[in-house]
C-alpha cells in the first residue's frame, strides 16, 4: 500500500517545462508544490520560490550530474535523509529560508563535492553536537543561522578543514559553546548578524568574537545597534586578536557609542575599517576620542552614511587625528561629510580619495581640494565621479598642482562643455569623463593621457591628437564615422559600442598600428557587401572583437534588419554589381543575336507573319463564296521557273477559250504594296479554283509550299474540291522533301493532270483541265 501512495505520488509531480540546452532548469517562481521532474542529466536546478514542501528519496534520485540545487524560499519542512544521496557532485546547495526546524548530518554524508551551502533563514533551533558537515569536508562557505536559533553545540565544525567564508545569523541566541567556531585555519571571511546580542549580552558575543578572530581575517560586522559603552566591549577581542580588516554593516550608532568604540579598539592593529549603511544619531562630538592611537590605520570607507541631525553636524574635522596615517579614504554616498580645507591639510599621506556620490558642487569641492594649493602632495587617485560638478575647467585647477595624481574619475557629473584650454598635472594618465554631457572634445584633453573614457556623451567627431593613448573609451556617444586612427598612434583597446556607425572597413582598423581589442557591437551597421564581406573574412584577424560577434547587427537593408552580420546573406547578384549586370546585358545582347540569326536562316519572321495570317484567315468566318464574289475561275500557283510555260502555253489557252477563263496570276494580278501572304489569300478566297502546276522547282521552292499549305487549309475546312493539280513533269514522289508532307498528302488524295509530251494527247489534256475548272452553275 506504501508504495502504491508513493507511485502515485510520483506520478503527480509536474514537469519542469525551463530547461534549455546548458541543462539548466530554472523552475524559480511557478508555485510549484513538489519537485518538479526534470531530465537525468541537468546540472543547475533552481527551484526556488516555490511553495515546496516535502522532498522525497526518489525526487533527485535520477539527477546524478548535478551541480548546483536552489531550494531556498519555499516552504521546506522534512527533507528524506537519503535525498541527496545521488548527488555526488553537487557543489552548490541553498536551503536558505524554508521552515526547517532540524539539519540532519545525514543529508550531508554523500555530498563530497559541495563547497557552497546556505542553510540561513530556517526554523532550526539548535545546531551542533552531531558533527554535521563531516563528510563534506570541501566546503568553502557555509552560510546559516536564523532568528530562532537558540544554541550553538559543539562540533559545528567538525571535519571541515578549509572553510573560507562563513555567515552567521544569531540575533537570539542564548546559549554558545566556546570553541564550537574555531577552526585549525582562520576563515578569511567572517560576517555576523547578532542584531541586538550586543546589547543583551555582549559576553556571548565576545565568546564568539574569540572564536573567529585572527589577524588573517576580514571580519565583518552587521546588523546591529552599537550606541552604549557596554554594547562595545566584544570588541576588545577584536582589538586583542589582532583583526586588521573590519566592517560594520547595517548599524545606527550615536556619539558615545563612536567614542566608546574608538576608546574600545585604541591602539589595534587594525587597517582597515569600512563602515557601511550606518546612520548616525548625534552631531560628531568625538573630542574624548581624541587621544586614541591608530598608527596602523590606512584605509577608511565610509558608504551611505546618514547623519540623522545633519544640520548641527560639526564636521568630520574631529576625527582629523585618525588621518595621519591615511592613505586611501572613501566618502562615497554620504554626502554631510564636508571635507574644509583644514582637514586636508592632515591628509598629507594621501594617496587615494574617493568621494563619489556626495553631491559636490564646483563650490564645495574648491574648500575640499583646498583652493588648489595641491596639499596632498601624494595624492595618486580621486575620484569624484557622481557629484554635481559643472566646470571642467576649474576641477583642472583644483587638481593641477598635485604633482602625483595619476588616477582622475570626474564621471558622471554635468560639465557639458569642454573649454579650449585646461590646466591638468602632468602625471595624469588616466582620465574619466563618462556621462559628462560633453558635446566637443577640444585640446582641453592632456597629452599625457594613457586611458581616456568618454563614453556615454555627446560627441560626434574627434579631431585630436593623443599620442600617449592606449585606451579609449567612446562608447554611447553619437559618432558617425570610425575614428582615425593615425591620431592615436598607441591605442590598443578602442571601445564605440553604442554610436551610429555605419560602416567600418580594413583601412580604418588599419589606421590604427596597435589596435588589438575592438568593441563596435550595436551600431546602425549598413550590411553592405564590402562591409558584410570584410566582417565576416577579414575582422578576426586584424582585431579580437571583445564584444562578441553577436552584437553585430544589421539595420539596413530592410531585408536584413535585426539579423547579425555574420548571418547577413547576400546575393552575388548584389555583391557583384557591375560584373553581374554586364555579364547580364552581354547574355541578353547575345541571346538576341542569336535569335536574330537563327530567325533568318529559318525563315523564322516569315513563318509568324504566316502563322498570323493564317490564322486571321481561320477566325474569318468561313466564306460565302456567292458567285458574284469569286472573281476568277482559278488562282494559278506556280514555281518561277515555270512561268514560261504558264505565261505561254496555259494562260493564252485557257483565256482564250471559249467561254474564257479568268485566272489570277500572282505576277500579274497582285496588288502592288500588299504583303505577298495576303495578296495569296486574297486571290484564292476570289478563285472558284487553285491550280496547282507542280514540277521539281515549285516543290523545291518554298514559297509554293505555302500556297499549297493554304489552299489545302481551305479544302480541309470547307470540304471544297478546289485544288485542281497539274503535273508538269513526273516527280518521283519519294523526291518530294519530307516536311511538303501536305504535298504528299493532296498528290496522294487526288487525281491529277499530267501533261503529255506528246502533241496528240494535248487535246484531251485540256479539255479535261477545261471541265475540271468549270463552275457547276455555268
Ligand atoms: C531563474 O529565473 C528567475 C526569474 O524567473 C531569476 O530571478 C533567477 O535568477 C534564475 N535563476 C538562476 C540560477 O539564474
Ligand atoms: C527570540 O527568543 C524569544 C524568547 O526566547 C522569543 O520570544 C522570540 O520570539 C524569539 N525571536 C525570534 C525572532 O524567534
Ligand atoms: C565603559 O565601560 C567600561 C567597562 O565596562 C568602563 O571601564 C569605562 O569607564 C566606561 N566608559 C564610559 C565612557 O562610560
Ligand atoms: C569611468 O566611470 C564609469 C562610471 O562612473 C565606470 O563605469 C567606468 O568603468 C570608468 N572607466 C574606467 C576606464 O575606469
Ligand atoms: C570604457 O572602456 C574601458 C576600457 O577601455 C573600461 O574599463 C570602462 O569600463 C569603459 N567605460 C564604461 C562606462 O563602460
Ligand atoms: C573605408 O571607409 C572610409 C570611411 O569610413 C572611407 O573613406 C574609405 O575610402 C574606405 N576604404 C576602403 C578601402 O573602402
Ligand atoms: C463553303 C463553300 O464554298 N462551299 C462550296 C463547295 O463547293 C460547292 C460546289 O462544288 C459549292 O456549291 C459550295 O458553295
Amino acid at each position: 500500500r506504501k508504495s502504491f501512495l508513493s507511485v502515485n505520488f510520483t506520478s503527480q509531480r509536474p514537469p519542469c517545462h525551463q530547461c534549455n540546452q546548458y541543462h539548466f532548469c530554472n523552475c524559480s517562481a511557478e508555485n510549484l508544490l513538489q519537485v518538479p521532474i526534470v531530465p537525468a542529466d541537468v546540472l543547475l536546478l533552481d527551484v526556488s520560490f516555490n511553495q515546496i514542501e516535502l522532498i522525497e528519496e526518489e525526487d533527485l534520485s535520477i539527477c546524478t550530474e548535478m551541480k548546483t540545487l536552489k531550494l531556498q524560499n519555499n516552504n521546506l519542512k522534512w527533507i528524506h535523509e537519503e535525498a541527496f544521496n545521488s548527488q555526488r557532485y553537487l557543489e552548490v546547495l541553498d536551503m536558505s529560508f524554508n521552515r526547517l526546524e532540524h539539519i540532519s548530518p545525514s543529508w550531508f554524508y554523500k555530498l563530497n563535492s559541495l563547497k557552497h551551502l546556505n542553510l540561513l533563514g530556517n526554523l532550526y533551533t539548535t545546531i551542533g553536537s552531531d558533527p554535521l558537515f563531516q563528510f563534506a569536508g570541501n566546503l568553502r562557505t557555509l552560510k546559516f543561522g536564523n532568528p530562532a536559533l537558540k544554541q550553538v553545540r559543539s562540533n559545528v565544525f567538525s571535519g571541515l578543514s578549509c572553510l573560507d567564508e562563513m555567515m552567521f545569523l544569531g540575533s537570539n541566541l542564548s546559549s554558545y559553546k566556546m570553541g564550537s567556531f574555531k577552526m585549525p585555519q582562520p576563515i578569511r571571511t567572517v560576517s555576523l548578524s547578532l542584531y541586538d546580542l550586543f546589547q543583551e549580552s555582549p559576553k556571548l558575543v565576545s565568546k564568539i568574537l574569540q572564536d573567529v578572530s585572527h589577524p588573517e581575517t576580514s571580519l565583518t560586522i552587521r546588523d546591529v545597534l552599537l550606541n552604549t559603552n557596554d554594547s562595545m566591549q566584544p570588541f576588545k577581542e577584536v582589538k586583542h586578536l589582532g583583526i586588521t580588516r573590519l566592517t560594520i554593516h547595517n548599524f545606527s550608532t550615536t556619539d558615545e557609542g563612536v567614542t566608546s568604540l574608538l576608546k574600545v579598539m585604541d591602539g589595534s592593529p587594525l587597517s582597515y575599517l569600512g563602515l557601511e549603511d550606518m546612520t548616525l544619531r548625534g552631531i560628531g562630538r568625538w573630542e574624548k576620542a581624541r587621544k586614541t592611537h591608530y598608527e596602523r590605520l590606512q584605509t577608511i570607507f565610509i558608504q551611505n552614511a546618514k547623519i540623522e541631525e545633519f544640520y548641527s553636524f560639526s564636521s568630520l574635522f574631529p576625527l582629523a587625528f585618525l588621518l595621519l596615517n591615511f592613505q586611501k579614504l572613501s566618502l562615497i554616498n554620504s554626502t554631510f561629510f564636508v571635507l574644509p580645507c583644514v582637514t586636508t591639510f592632515l591628509l598629507i599621506k594621501i594617496q587615494y580619495l574617493d568621494f563619489s556620490q556626495n553631491l559636490l558642487s564646483d563650490l564645495t569641492m574648491r574648500e575640499t581640494l583646498c583652493y588648489g594649493l595641491g596639499i596632498m602632495v601624494h595624492l595618486n587617485t580621486l575620484n569624484v565621479s557622481y557629484n554635481s560638478l559643472k566646470s571642467l575647467q576649474l576641477m583642472s585647477k583644483l587638481v593641477t598642482r598635485l604633482r602625483k595624481l595619476t588616477f582622475l574619475d570626474i564621471s558622471h557629473n554635468d560639465f557639458r562643455r569642454m573649454p579650449q584650454k585646461c590646466d591638468w598635472p602632468e602625471s595624469l594618465r588616466f582620465l574619466n569623463l563618462s556621462a559628462t554631457k560633453l558635446y566637443r572634445a577640444t585640446p582641453c584633453l592632456p597629452v599625457s593621457l594613457t586611458s581616456l573614457d568618454l563614453s556615454e556623451n555627446d560627441l560626434t567627431v574627434f579631431h585630436l591628437s593623443l599620442p600617449n593613448l592606449v585606451e579609449l573609451n567612446l562608447s554611447g556617444n553619437r559618432f558617425l564615422h570610425f575614428p582615425d586612427g593615425g591620431r592615436f598612434p598607441r591605442v590598443n583597446v578602442l571601445l564605440v559600442q553604442r554610436n551610429t556607425l555605419n560602416v567600418f572597413n580594413k583601412s580604418d582598423l588599419m589606421s590604427f598600428k596597435h589596435l588589438q581589442y575592438l568593441e563596435a557591437g550595436l551600431n546602425n551597421f549598413v550590411c553592405s557587401c564590402e562591409f558584410v564581406t570584410f566582417f565576416k573574412g577579414d575582422v578576426d584577424h586584424l582585431v579580437t572583437l571583445r564584444d562578441g560577434h553577436d552584437n553585430y547587427v544589421c539595420d539596413s537593408p530592410f531585408p536584413l534588419r535585426g539579423q547579425t552580420v555574420d548571418s547577413a546573406q547576400l546575393s552575388v547578384f548584389e555583391c557583384h554589381m557591375i560584373p553581374a549586370v554586364s555579364i547580364l546585358c552581354s547574355m541578353i545582347v547575345l541571346a538576341l543575336v542569336l535569335v536574330g540569326v537563327t530567325c533568318h536562316k529559318l525563315h523564322v519572321l516569315w513563318y509568324l507573319k504566316m502563322t498570323a495570317a493564317w490564322l486571321r484567315a481561320k477566325r474569318k468566318p468561313a466564306v460565302h463564296r456567292a458567285r458574284e464574289n469569286l472573281r476568277y475561275d482559278a488562282f494559278v500557283s506556280y514555281s518561277q521557273r515555270d512561268a514560261e510555260w504558264v505565261e505561254e502555253i496555259l494562260v493564252p489557252k485557257l483565256e482564250s477559250a471559249q467561254p474564257p477563263f479568268a485566272l489570277c496570276l500572282h505576277e500579274r494580278d497582285f496588288r502592288p504594296g500588299r504583303w505577298i501572304v495576303d495578296n495569296i489569300i486574297d486571290s484564292i478566297e476570289k478563285s472558284h479554283r487553285t491550280l496547282f502546276v507542280l514540277s521539281q522547282h515549285f516543290v523545291t521552292s518554298e514559297w509554293c509550299r505555302y500556297e499549297l499549305d493554304f489552299s489545302h487549309f481551305r479544302i480541309v475546312d470547307e470540304h471544297n474540291d478546289s485544288a485542281v493539280l497539274i503535273l508538269l513533269e513526273p516527280i518521283a514522289k519519294q523526291t518530294i522533301p519530307k516536311r511538303f508532307c501536305k504535298l504528299r498528302k493532296i498528290m496522294n488524295s487526288k487525281t491529277y493532270l499530267e501533261w503529255p509530251q506528246e502533241e496528240e494527247r494535248r487535246e484531251e489534256f485540256w479539255s479535261n483541265l477545261q471541265a475540271a475548272l468549270k463552275r457547276e452553275d455555268s
